[in-house]
């Protein structure tokens, strides 16, 4: 899916503004609001998440619809045009509506979604509602459940019941919900060109690039490469074939190169910015170009205050601007499809992604195996377990859809703290991965991230599945803290159980809850001490390990959460407060990182 750029045939219009708004009090649908301008709406602005926007818990924590609305026109002279609505994300359902009438529906909140609007636009103004459900359940992802509680993280529990009906995450996030992404109306030609895949091989110094492209109609396809400098380094005729670019320049972390591949297809014109690097699996090595590479970095969030997980330029250049004086090379879209325009910011600036889909709380046995209520339910219970498989193959095709021609996505991980150790979990994950390998051209590696519940290579699928084993773990913190010495242990007994199955490792999260100006002269928990002294035993035991190619602390940046006894205004865990503020353990880090190479950290 081609990300929409204003180009010589194509016009680009950004919807982004203040629009009408309402909460559903459970008569929207019945007394169709979207029909009509909503009565007595609030002001909104799109994009962005609602709930930090008005206050009080009843708008925060609003289990249901919502409405969003607004006018649009588009000029006369597009007419000869095709016209496209497209949503960068909304999270979690949508309803569009033109003009009173359905156009379109999406499910999945993390992901873009398009509305054909050439032949369905009057003249003059159209009525644009936008329906989002912000639900969760065992059908969608992420997964969540329904409760009358106030509380709870992943069952951990610990709320007041009230009587209303309440979204029960079965994941540690805030359950952010909105218009969360740019939307958009872009025109191209009534013929044009539908999509572009590019997989690079390196041979000595050139590169063969191999395209493919999809149009709608018939015509001739030209395909040219320019360089940084707008020198022509390639050029090719017709839908597919193989370009080759001599003395190439590659894509490196933290040394991004991208190309212009710019596609002419009749009347239409795409340029897309590309990157050259090639990446695979060798035995316990993670090779980027050739080259053992060591990832250093974060797992992170898309959230900031007060637009939740409404996308936040500037953020995103702060954090990767961070990120490099931390002297980080990589992160994890944690545990969702991160906006395209951080995506696109990654190939710029050269920071390595681990690409996730929205895959998170596939897991019925956190808090015990008694979530959602203490029922005691397997996670593939064929009648009561999760109904996620279908959906988590459409993510999926969407995902590679939309990510498959960046340089900065690496590996794709196929979920969080799945269930990945019970019965019917093999059988569950064994489809999705082939469907990620024969989607992607690049053929990626593929991984899901192992909760520290599921064991170790004996239970867990991921050792037979995935290409890399990554690890969530809270040795010392969830598991033995605040003791550090028997947690320690009793990680090196587990990477020696890891070291049979000869793959590389990653620990995608290891981390502990430190409150920013919490001091001690003993470590103690939830003090800045604490969580350096944590991270130094764990990192003295990546470094005794050869198979362990990267860590990624848990997390970038604290973050919000339901309300539960575990979390204090949310997720302490960063090593930059919400607002971007270095704890000791990010002076820490920026040390050790500083002596960690990029490649040939582990001959
Ligand atoms: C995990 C989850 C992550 C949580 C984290 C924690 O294992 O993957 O979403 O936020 O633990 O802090 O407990």
């Amino acid at each position: 899916m081609l990300y929409p750029v204003l180009t010589p045939s194509r016009l680009l219009s950004d919807l982004s503004g203040v629009w009408d708004f309402k909460l559903d009090d459970g008569t929207g649908f019945s007394d169709e609001w979207f029909k009509r301008p909503l009565k007595a709406p609030m002001t909104m602005p799109v994009p962005a998440s609602y709930n930090d926007l008005k206050e009080g818990l009843d708008f925060r924590d609003h289990y249901g619809w919502v409405f969003y609305q607004r006018q649009i026109s588009l000029p006369e002279f597009l007419k000869s045009q095709r016209i496209v609505l497209r949503f960068g994300a909304v999270t979690h359902e949508a309803k569009v509506y033109l003009n009173g009438s359905l156009i379109c529906e999406h499910k999945g909140g993390f992901l873009p979604f398009e509305a054909e609007l050439t032949n369905i636009l009057k003249e003059g103004d159209n009525l644009l509602t936008v329906a989002v459900n912000n639900i969760i359940d065992y059908t969608t992802l992420p997964v969540g459940g329904k409760s009358n509680m106030l509380s709870g993280i992943a069952g951990i529990g610990g709320g007041n019941e009230n009587g209303k009906p309440q979204n029960n995450p079965n994941f540690d996030f805030f359950n952010y919900c909105g218009i969360t992404r740019p939307v958009k109306i872009y025109t191209t030609p009534k013929r044009y060109i539908k999509d572009i895949s590019l997989t690079a091989q390196v041979k000595g110094k050139d590169a063969k690039l191999s395209y493919h492209i999809e149009t709608e109609g018939e015509g001739k396809c030209l395909v040219e490469i320019f360089d940084r400098d707008s020198r022509l380094a390639a050029r090719a005729e017709g839908q597919e074939g193989i370009l080759t670019i001599r003395d190439v320049t590659l894509w490196q972390p933290l040394k991004a190169y991208l190309y212009n591949v710019r596609v002419t297809f009749g009347e239409d014109v795409y340029t897309l910015p590309y990157g050259v690097r090639t990446v695979r699996v060798e035995g316990t090595r993670f090779l980027i170009n050739e080259k053992p590479f060591y990832f250093k970095g974060y797992g992170k969030h898309e959230d900031t205050f007060p637009g939740g997980r409404g996308i936040n330029l500037p953020m995103n250049t702060k954090d990767i601007s961070i990120m490099k004086w931390q002297k980080a090379n990589s992160f994890r879209t944690s545990h969702y499809p991160y906006s395209e325009e951080m995506m696109r910011l990654c190939d710029e600036e050269g920071i390595v992604v681990i690409d996730e889909t929205t895959a998170v709380g596939v897991n019925l046995e956190f808090g015990g195996g008694a979530n959602f209520n203490g029922q005691k339910i397997k996670t593939f219970d064929k009648e009561h377990g999760v109904k996620t498989q279908e959906h988590h193959k459409e993510v999926i095709r969407d995902l590679i859809a939309r990510d498959k021609n960046h340089a900065c996505v690496v590996m794709w991980s196929i979920a969080n703290e799945p269930d990945s150790y019970s019965e019917g979990a093999y059988e569950y994950f064994a489809p999705l991965y082939e469907l990620a390998r024969s989607l992607d051209p690049q053929k990626r590696p593929c991984t899901l991230v192992s909760v520290q519940m599921g064991g170790g290579p004996e239970t867990d699928c991921s050792s037979k599945l995935s290409d890399v084993i990554c690890l969530n773990r809270y040795y010392g913190w969830y598991f033995g803290g605040p003791d550090l010495e028997e947690p320690e242990k009793a990680l090196r007994r587990e990477l020696d159980a890891w070291r049979k199955i000869g793959k590389p490792v990653v620990f995608t999260e290891y981390g502990a809850d430190t409150v920013m100006g919490l001091h001690d002269t003993t470590p103690v928990m939830y003090t800045e001490e604490f969580q350096v002294e944590y991270y130094k035993m764990n990192n003295r035991v990546f470094d005794a390990y050869d198979f362990v190619v990267g860590e990624q602390a848990w997390n970038f940046a604290d973050f919000a959460t339901s309300q539960s006894l575990l979390r204090v205004q949310g997720n302490k865990k960063g090593l930059f407060t919400r607002d971007r503020k270095p704890k000791l353990a990010a002076h820490y880090f920026k040390e050790r990182w500083s002596h960690i190479p990029d490649f040939d950290y582990k001959k």
